[in-house]
């Protein structure tokens, strides 16, 4: 079974989405076997947005996902990883689909709630980086 690391970012955390976000993987059938809040060092901000060094957002981003505490996550299921990234709908939540998490919850490209692993490769090193 595949395991995918989630969070639900701090803006998804101070607007109190935290219980819808977690209802829908269970109601999916998801199942989560890791859970904890916290609020994320730059240093670990820095390692899980590695591959974005240099990018005009990347300074932003780091800002932003350490401003405040994040729900981190890991969910297991068959499948977990593509079902999931599914469920949270396009990076630009502006343009995500209604009834997935971003398009039913943001409209921004970089506020936008969720983060989910994008590979089984990812996923792993994702996972060492919040629960190792
Ligand atoms: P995703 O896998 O959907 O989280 O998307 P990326 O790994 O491409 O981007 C990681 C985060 O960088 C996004 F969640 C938000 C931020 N970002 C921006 O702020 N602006 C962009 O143009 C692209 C990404």
């Amino acid at each position: 079974m595949e395991q995918s690391l989630v969070l639900i970012k701090p803006d998804g955390v101070a607007r109190r989405y935290i219980g819808d976000i977690i209802g829908r993987f269970e109601k999916r059938g998801l199942t989560i076997i890791q859970l904890e809040m916290m609020t994320l060092s730059r240093e670990k901000a820095e390692v899980h947005y590695g591959e974005h060094v240099g990018k005009p957002f990347y300074s932003p981003l780091i800002d932003f996902i350490t401003s405040g505490p994040l729900v981190a996550m890991v969910i297991t299921g068959d499948r977990a990883i593509s079902i999931v990234r599914s469920m949270c709908g396009t990076t630009d939540a502006g343009s995500a689909a209604p009834g997935t998490i971003r398009g039913d919850l943001s409209i921004y490209n970089n506020r936008n709630v969720i983060h989910s692993s994008d590979s089984v490769e990812s996923a792993q090193r994702e996972i060492g980086i919040f629960f190792g």
